[in-house]
């Protein structure tokens, strides 16, 4: 059965089982922060359809440059979750080496970047690599996602304005889930973030990004664009950030919740009312999805907690290609066993 364009039956259940994935894991993640097995976590309940979607229409050697927020996208284009928590964790299997914080990944393996801390701060850094996939002729495009706060930053609009003047290959994806932290995207900007892009010759569109359907219409169409060579294109994806802003926030001081976990608008779950409704799957594989999902959620949660944590010693390892006499000193002076 087709649902929109060519999407097949199978990579819809894919779509739905990572979404459910997501959620799941962002849950177990929130109840480890809380036993303090984990010291934070910026979840992304309620935005994983974009997520889902942008990742089912990106190819291998597109470079995704993500925000803080995007724990779907990573599972769809096949992050192991032992590798989420590795570095959630900061054991010493963890790429990063224990030195970042929760949340802030880097899967090279996977074509992502490294997830910056200062919102917007890796929005020229798309554009740069954008330039740079072009010099060196290397196949595929550039994805960046952010957050709708990080469109009052300077550095969206310097992106977003080089980008345009280089006619560089970027898909600019904003998850306007209404809010930077307490701060209501009414207080930021009277104007539509996707007609942003128009005032430096960039196509902008938005989708409703808590549906599949309207997200991977949008995408493609966006994806089509940038692919073709025509220069960066700005979709604004309307979302909705279910959770707190961090495992640090209490957003009952700010607002009142809309949308809760397993509502009938919570995206999984129109998804899910979908894919019944349309017969591609039925309620005992619903269920069968989620005690999956916990099953092997809990259980890799287990395992790698019993990985040894980091070395510190490493915090002097790779900073130059070839260590400096000043690092040495550092070494021998540091109180941190080798
Ligand atoms: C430059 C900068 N200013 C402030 C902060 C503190 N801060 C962290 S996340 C955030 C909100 C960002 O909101 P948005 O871009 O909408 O993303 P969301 O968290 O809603 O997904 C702020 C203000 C920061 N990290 N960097
Ligand atoms: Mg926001």
């Amino acid at each position: 059965m087709t649902l929109v364009g060519n999407l097949s039956d199978d990579q819809a259940i894919l779509a739905y089982k990572n979404a459910v994935r997501a959620r799941t894991l962002d849950l177990k993640i929130i109840s480890a922060q809380r036993q303090g097995i984990i010291g934070f976590h910026v979840p992304s309940e309620g935005q994983e359809m974009i997520q889902i979607a942008i990742g089912m229409l990106a190819d291998k050697e597109d470079l995704i440059f993500t925000y803080y927020r995007d724990l779907a996208l990573y599972l769809q284009r096949g992050v192991p979750i032992s590798l989420i928590f590795d570095q959630m964790l900061g054991n010493s299997n963890d790429l990063q080496k224990g030195r970042q914080m929760p949340d802030h990944f880097s899967f090279k393996e996977f074509n992502f970047s490294t997830v910056q801390s200062p919102v917007g701060a890796h929005l020229p850094l798309t554009v740069g690599a954008a330039y740079a996939m072009r010099y060196n002729k290397r196949k595929g495009i550039v994805i960046t996602t952010f957050g709708d706060g990080a469109t009052s930053t300077s550095d969206f609009h310097a992106a977003l304005n080089m980008a345009s003047v280089y006619n560089l290959s970027v898909l600019f994806v904003c998850e306007n889930n209404g809010w930077a932290i307490s701060i209501p995207t009414s207080k930021q900007t009277r104007a539509d973030i996707y007609k942003k892009g128009a005032a430096y010759g960039i196509p902008g569109k938005r989708v409703d990004g808590n549906d599949l359907i309207s997200s991977l219409a949008g995408l493609q169409e966006a994806f089509d664009y940038v692919r073709s060579g025509k220069g960066p294109y700005l979709v604004e994806a309307s979302t909705y950030r279910i959770g707190p802003h961090s495992t640090s926030d209490d957003p009952k001081k700010y607002r009142v919740d809309e949308i809760t976990d397993g509502s009938e608008k919570d995206p999984i779950r129109r998804l899910e009312n979908l894919l019944l409704t349309m017969g591609v799957i039925d309620s005992g594989f619903v269920q069968s999805t989620r005690a999956q999902a916990k099953e092997e959620i809990d259980k890799t949660l287990e395992e790698r907690m019993s990985i040894t944590p980091s070395n510190p010693s490493t915090i002097f390892d790779d900073v130059y290609e070839n260590s400096s006499w000043i690092q040495e000193e550092e070494r021998r002076d540091s109180n941190v066993a080798d």
